[in-house]
């Protein structure tokens, strides 16, 4: 620990600290512009200066690391007259003319700063020369005019979502933010993800979908949970008048640590489907609306009857998507009450059924996605983690310029082939045998952590090269870089697991334990699951492939979900097909009863995330008139059915054993 005193004040603080952070330690504001809490410390817009005894000039204390008994003062009228000077620079060098500026009046840090110094006017000629405005990106504008040059959007492009597309050009006050080599945004690398646009302290980079629609101090805050995708990053819903103005990552989220996905934060603010607000019943042929008493009646006077006749009676699917409540119910009243045979989910079990399978054997073995951040090398198979579950990804890219190093198996070879410092594009079907060859190689170069023993290594390792197409060396190479690192992690997805091959994901564990992945204090390896609740549905037993074989009627609980091609298609041989959806697709068009209801942002209840954290999202909008809540129609169809529900959801979560620690 060091000892300081800042304004007075004697405070101890662990060694490494910037006086920054102990100032604010102390309770001492001290005001700054480029600095933020999610990245590494920069020191450009001089702001957070301060006077350190024994000092000859004031400093900046955002990157000024503490030392025992320093003597920092932090509002001298010195530092106060430079602060003031350093914002007159600021505010004359572009256009910050803050009336015309959508974060103007409390969502802007750089007025916010110059009001803190009592401010009033800047006292140099503004002089700048004008920047063409970049509003070729989908969801936001770059407006270089209104930029200070902090480079937090630079830093977040980097440093939080791995992607490098945001540099610097040009020297000195001409400098600018640009995109690649200067390309158009929406044109760049970008994967808009909009990291940089949380994080810009100025109007230079805001939001198309939220601009002029209030500011901050207007909008109500309500954290959440994201239901995009497994991962269950923790988002902040801006809501006003009923409407959710803007989806901010929440930077104290427990794994995302503010940064959201595409996914995440501007797929559900552009929604294009057309929402259904009333019950709609097929007559003659013809979809039209009815009262719910009517549809609910229909529905239940088709299921009631069907009680008891498992294979012949109803069948029922349900959307990962939903609140673990709702799939708790779903099964119980079709798997239980109504005793059906064909129960499931919309995935399948096809990200977890061989996951699960191995647990039921031998109880946790996976770990949370946090080993991610402190691993040194990551085997990933099976997973694209480029293009789902987003944020997940954002771990490995941004943590590879660092040192990380990459194995990516995958045979069409995916994004992250080209950032891997390995790429084994195997041929399909040669998993088994290419993770039996690794293991091998391993094992017989003597580099296992554990005591493992392969008969006929050299046999296995010359299976795995015919089998996978690939040379020797390129396999060896892996798996000695696998073999030497210190905190290794194995990540898999639905490459593997979707084979439904229990022993893929044994062997699997197998090598991670061979390579130290697993062990007593850590456990280096992690299935990536598929949507918001695939867990909970796979603790809820709603795994098994879906398959009409003589059911009468068929109850689809799609929600806020799309629905598959291969979905409709094997739904459209459904003698009688209830849809309960908050959109039109074609699944609605082709049932017998729809019945309209929330969207996840208009429903509250929990998701476990493929880490196992179990989560709660809340409702944070008032359906419109007509539609009523997923889980308050399935009860009323239970009610209809003299077939009341009554659920657990979080005892039920529990009777089977999980892959993962839920808690
Ligand atoms: N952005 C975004 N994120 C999503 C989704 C989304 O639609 N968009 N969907 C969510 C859902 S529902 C799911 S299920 C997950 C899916 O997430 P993932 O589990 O990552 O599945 P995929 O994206 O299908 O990627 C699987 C990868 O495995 C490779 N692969 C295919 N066959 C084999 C094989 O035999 N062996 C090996 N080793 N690899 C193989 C494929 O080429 C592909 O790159 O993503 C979730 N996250
Ligand atoms: N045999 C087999 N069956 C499977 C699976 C498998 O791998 N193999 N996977 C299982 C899993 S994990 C899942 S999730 C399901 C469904 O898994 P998939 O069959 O992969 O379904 P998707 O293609 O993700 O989504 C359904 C439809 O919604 C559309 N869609 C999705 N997201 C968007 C969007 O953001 N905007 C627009 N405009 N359209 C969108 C897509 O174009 C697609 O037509 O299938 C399950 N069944
Ligand atoms: S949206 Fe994400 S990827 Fe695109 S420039 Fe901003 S930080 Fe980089
Ligand atoms: S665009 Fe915003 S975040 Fe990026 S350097 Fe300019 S002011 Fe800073
Ligand atoms: S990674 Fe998944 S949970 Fe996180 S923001 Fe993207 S879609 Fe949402
Ligand atoms: S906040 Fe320290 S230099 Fe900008
Ligand atoms: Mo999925």
């Amino acid at each position: 620990m060091v000892q300081l005193t800042i304004n007075g004040k004697q405070i101890e603080v662990p060694e490494g600290t910037t006086v920054l952070r102990a100032a604010e330690m102390a309770g001492v504001n001290i005001p700054t512009l480029c600095d933020h809490k999610e990245l590494t410390p920069y020191g450009g817009c001089r702001l957070c200066i301060v006077e350190v005894q024994g000092f000859r000039v004031p400093i900046a204390s955002c990157t000024l690391p503490v030392s025992n008994g320093m003597v920092v003062s932090t509002e001298t009228p010195a530092l106060k007259k430079s602060r003031k000077f350093i914002l007159s620079m600021l505010f004359s060098e572009r256009n910050h003319f803050c009336p015309f500026c959508q974060v103007s009046g409390g969502d802007c840090e750089l007025q916010n700063a110059a009001y803190r110094e009592e401010m009033t006017h800047w006292p140099m000629q503004p002089g700048w020369s004008g920047y063409p405005v970049d509003s070729s990106h989908p969801y936001f504008v770059l407006d270089n005019n209104r930029c200070i040059l902090c480079r937090r959007c630079v830093r977040a492009c980097a440093e939080l979502a791995g992607n490098f597309t945001l540099s610097v050009a040009e020297r000195g006050a001409a400098s600018i933010i640009v995109a690649d080599t200067n390309v158009p945004l929406g044109e760049s690398t970008c994967i808009k993800c909009g990291s940089c646009v949380q994080v810009c302290p100025t109007g230079a980079l805001i939001d198309r979908t939220s601009a002029y629609q209030g500011r901050e101090t207007e909008i109500t805050p309500i954290k959440s949970v994201c239901v995009g995708c497994s991962v269950g990053c923790s988002v902040t819903l801006r809501v006003r008048d009923n409407r959710i103005v803007r989806i901010e990552g929440d930077w104290t989220g427990a794994v995302n640590r503010g940064v959201l996905c595409e996914h995440g934060r501007y797929h559900p603010m552009t929604e294009a489907r057309q929402r259904i607000t009333t019950p709609l019943m097929k007559k003659n042929g013809k979809l039209e609306p009815v009262s719910w008493d009517e549809a609910l009646g229909a529905v239940a006077e088709k299921f009631k009857p069907l009680a008891g006749d498992a294979h012949n009676g109803a069948a029922a699917i349900v959307s990962t998507r939903l609140p673990a409540e709702v799939l708790a119910a779903f099964r119980q009243v079709f798997a239980e009450k109504l005793g059906a045979e064909m129960v499931t989910s919309t995935e399948e079990g096809m990200t977890t059924a061989a996951v699960a399978a191995l647990a039921a054997r031998q109880g946790v073995f996976e770990g949370r996605l946090d080993v991610l951040k402190t691993a040194d090398v990551v085997l990933c198979i099976g997973a694209n983690l480029a293009r789902s579950h987003m944020v997940a990804g954002f771990f490995i890219k941004r943590a590879l310029p660092k040192g990380m190093k990459l194995i990516n198996i995958d045979p069409e070879g995916d994004e992250l082939n080209d950032l891997a410092d390995v790429a084994l594009q195997n041929k399909p079907g040669s998993d088994l045998a290419l993770i039996e060859g690794l293991k091998a190689i391993i094992i017989k170069e003597n580099l296992g952590r554990v005591p493992m023993a392969v008969p006929n290594a050299e046999k296995v390792i010359a299976e795995a090269v015919e089998a996978t197409g690939l040379p020797l060396a390129k396999l060896t190479q892996a798996a000695r870089i696998l073999a030497h690192a210190i905190s290794p992690v194995v990540v898999y997805g639905k490459g593997i697991t979707a084979q439904r091959d229990e022993r893929l994901v044994e062997a699997l564990y197998s090598l991670a334990v061979l390579v130290g992945a697993i062990d007593q204090e850590r456990k280096g390896f992690l299935s990536v699951k598929g949507e918001a609740n695939s867990q909970a549905a796979a603790q809820l037993g709603l795994d098994k492939p879906f398959a009409l074989n003589g059911q009468k009627a068929v109850y689809a609980l799609i929600g806020d979900d799309y629905v598959s091609k291969y979905l409709v298609e094997r739904l459209s041989k459904a003698p009688y097909l209830v849809v309960q959806a908050s959109y039109e697709s074609r699944l609605t068009q082709m049932a017998d009863v729809v019945l309209p209801v929330s969207i996840w942002a208009e429903q509250e209840g929990h998701y476990v995330s493929m880490d196992g954290r179990v989560q709660k999202a809340e409702k944070v909008l008032t359906a419109p008139e007509g539609v009523r809540d997923n889980l308050a129609v399935l009860t009323e169809v239970a009610m209809r059915m003299n077939m009341p529900v009554k659920v657990d959801w979080q005892e039920s979560l529990h009777e089977r054993p999980a892959s993962v620690v839920m808690n």
